[in-house]
């Protein structure tokens, strides 16, 4: 517990830059102080998640890559990250929006971060998306159980190691066998892919971020991409 500063004398500015700081810290408690405070100061669910948190576990990656972090501080980031995203998802979630598609997600097997899949929920949520969470480390057995279950338009995978990105590919192939690849439109994100990869692997798109990830969504469910009947 930080017990020096007052988190709601800062101004904005600098209680953002606090907020990187306690993040850093892994301090979940001020996280989750400063989250409160500035959406009492009307800020944004959406900019408090990206402004405040999402930049702050940018830093975090930073000096994660470059050996100043480690594994435990990290996951005391991820932790307090996550305290901030729960007060942030039932406002980013209940929108009223009307349903206006499923999808089934989940991170891919050997790969257990989903800090960035949890957020392409919310905001899927948000936009009127019924999303199945198939949580991490999700093998391509229970992604074919979960699209035979649930019927989806979408299926999302996430990947935040260069080693577990190929397992996508695992998935649309087995897909492929199947001869399912064309009932659904297939979404893949996380840091280390790309466009080009996506397409590579035969997916339908790259999705850079949470909001890129709901616009494409609706622009490929719109074109009628997937082809569900
Ligand atoms: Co890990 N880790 N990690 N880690 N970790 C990275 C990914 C790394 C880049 C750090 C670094 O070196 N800079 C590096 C990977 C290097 C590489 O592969 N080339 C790495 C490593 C090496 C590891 C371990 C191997 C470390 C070790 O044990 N020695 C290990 C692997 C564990 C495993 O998975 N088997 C490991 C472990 C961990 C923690 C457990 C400590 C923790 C995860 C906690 C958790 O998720 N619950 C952790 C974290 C937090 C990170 C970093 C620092 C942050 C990831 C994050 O949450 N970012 C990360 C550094 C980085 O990414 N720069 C790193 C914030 C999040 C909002 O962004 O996830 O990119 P992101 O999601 C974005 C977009 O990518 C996109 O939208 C999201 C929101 O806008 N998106 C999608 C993501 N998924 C999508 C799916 C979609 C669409 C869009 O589908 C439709």
């Amino acid at each position: 517990m930080n017990d020096d500063i007052d988190l709601s004398a800062l101004a904005d500015d600098d209680l953002v830059v606090q907020m990187h700081q306690d993040l850093y810290d892994g301090l979940k408690e001020e996280i989750e102080q400063a989250t409160r405070i500035l959406l009492a100061r009307g800020w944004t669910p959406y900019d408090v998640l990206t402004k405040a948190l999402v930049e702050g576990m940018r830093i975090v990656g930073v000096d994660f890559r470059d050996g100043i972090l480690f594994v435990p501080e990290v996951l005391m980031a991820a932790n307090a990250m996550k305290a901030g995203m729960a007060i942030l998802r039932p406002l980013l979630v209940e929108t009223g929006a009307p349903k206006v598609g499923k999808m089934v997600i989940g991170t891919v097997k050997g790969d257990i971060h989903d800090i960035g899949k949890n957020l392409v929920c919310m905001m899927m949520e948000g936009a009127g998306f019924e999303v199945i969470d198939l949580g991490i480390n999700t093998s391509v057995e229970r992604y074919l159980d979960a699209l035979e279950a649930h019927r989806p338009e979408i299926l999302g995978m996430s990947a935040l190691l260069t080693t577990t990105m190929p397992y996508m590919k695992v998935v649309i192939e087995a897909m492929k066998a199947k001869g399912i690849r064309h009932q659904h439109i297939v979404l893949v994100g996380g840091a280390p892919v790309n466009e080009r990869f996506a397409e590579e692997i035969g997916a339908d798109a790259y999705c850079r971020d949470a909001s890129v990830a709901v616009e494409t969504a609706r622009r490929l469910i719109t074109q009628g991409a997937a082809r569900t009947a």
